[in-house]
């Protein structure tokens, strides 16, 4: 099986990914900036098909017109020469110091009015490049200490911001859709909407709930100690899962943002299996940072394992699902009567309580005494995992 990805895959990468320059809290830089035409080829040769930006990636902030213009222009001949599409764009509300205490909840209401402006303004340019979706992450978004956010007046504020840009882009007739990154904390101390449950939560709150979803990532799950895929099948289960950021994290620490595949292999291995077999049809969207350790020989190579991570975890889960012992192992389990309604098609509560097979006769000793046999099941699991089943 070759593991070579091509655009049917649908892998695509944000241009602050591949172009991240490895400063951090304690070091410069360790590569040079790299020209996002530069990512565009690059990308295509190694077989994705989209790449993504946030506004300050492609035209730096405080550019002039005829500079965006230019930029912009430069981009597109770049897309058009390699047939690379871009599915999704987002905004910078974090960078800036003026965005130090948020943007869309930042107690100081021109700084939120500057954030509405700024983001309408790349929504526009991200329709223009075929975006249908506009990711949210509201990085800066929260607090450091109890008092100096009114956590219930921000929620507001952050309502007001998602209502209003799901009524400029109904206005505008646009053919796009928002998804909400949610993340526990990390550039600050605590990020309001910080799992994908709150997240979801809140969108059912929003005037336009049909025009917003989730894009989780791997890693901040992660950060707060939850299962991925239990959040991303709810995500499916709620018709949520508008976008997702895949990458690698070792447990309940620091935002790794490793390659696809590195951290938590088990997790990417049920990941992958749910993906490719949950009804999930949007973009395999990488959010990862090559490790500063690396030249730009590393950074291409750590790009190409996410996909080659991908493609190999996809040929493992169709192979654990196609097994015959798997299916019989999941039948053993029980997974077929879980997927059976507890109560018979037209049962009412009445009937239930008339049923003495389900409490006066049932046997309980003998149903506490039943194994689940999960074990052997997980086992097979593994074993297709590691290339250990013959
Ligand atoms: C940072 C986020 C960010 C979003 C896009 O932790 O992952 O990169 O995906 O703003
Ligand atoms: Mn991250
Ligand atoms: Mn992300």
């Amino acid at each position: 099986m070759s593991y070579q990805p091509t655009p049917a895959d649908k892998f695509s990468f944000g241009l602050w990914t591949v172009g991240w320059q490895g400063r951090d809290p304690f070091g410069d830089a360790t590569r040079p900036a790299l020209d996002p035409v530069e990512s565009v080829n690059r990308l295509a040769e190694l077989g994705a098909y989209g790449v993504t930006f946030h506004d300050d990636d492609l035209i730096p902030f405080g550019s002039t017109d005829a500079e965006r213009d230019a930029v912009v222009k430069r981009f597109k001949a770049a897309l058009d020469s390699t047939g690379l599409v871009v599915p999704m764009a987002t905004t910078n509300l974090f960078t800036h110091p003026v965005f130090k205490d948020g943007g869309f909840t930042s107690n100081d209401r021109e700084v939120r009015r500057y954030a509405l402006r700024k983001v309408i303004r790349n929504v526009d340019l991200a329709v223009e490049l075929g975006a249908k979706t506009y990711v949210a992450w509201g990085g800066r978004e929260g607090a450091e200490s109890g008092a100096a956010k009114d956590v219930r007046a921000a929620l507001d504020r952050f309502k007001e911001a998602f209502d209003l840009l799901g009524e400029y882009v109904t206005d505008q007739g646009y053919d796009i859709r928002f998804a909400i990154e949610p993340k526990p904390n990390e550039p600050r101390g605590d990020i309001l909407l910080p799992t994908v449950g709150h997240a979801l939560a809140f969108i059912e709150r929003l005037e336009r709930p049909e025009l917003f979803g989730v894009n989780p990532e791997v890693g901040h799950e992660q950060m707060a100690g939850l299962n991925f895929p239990h959040a991303i099948a709810q995500a499916l289960w709620s018709g949520k899962l508008f976008h997702i950021d895949l990458n690698g994290q070792n447990g309940i620490k620091y935002d790794q943002d490793l390659r696809f595949g590195a951290g938590d292999l088990r997790s990417a291995f049920w990941l992958v299996d749910l993906l490719e077999t949950g009804g999930y049809e949007g973009p395999r969207h990488f959010d990862f940072k090559p490790p500063r350790t690396e030249d730009f020989d590393g950074v291409w190579a750590s790009a190409a394992g996410c996909m080659r991570n991908y493609l190999i975890l996809k040929e493992r889960a169709a192979a654990f699902r196609a097994d015959p012992a798997v299916q019989e192992a999941l039948t053993a389990a029980r997974l077929d009567e879980l997927a059976t309604p507890t109560l018979a098609a037209g049962e009412t509560h009445a009937a239930l309580l008339a049923d003495r097979s389900a409490y006066e006769d049932f046997d309980v000793d003998a149903a506490a005494a039943r194994g689940l046999a999960f074990e052997a099941l997980d086992q097979l699991a593994i074993d297709h995992l590691l290339g250990a089943r013959d």
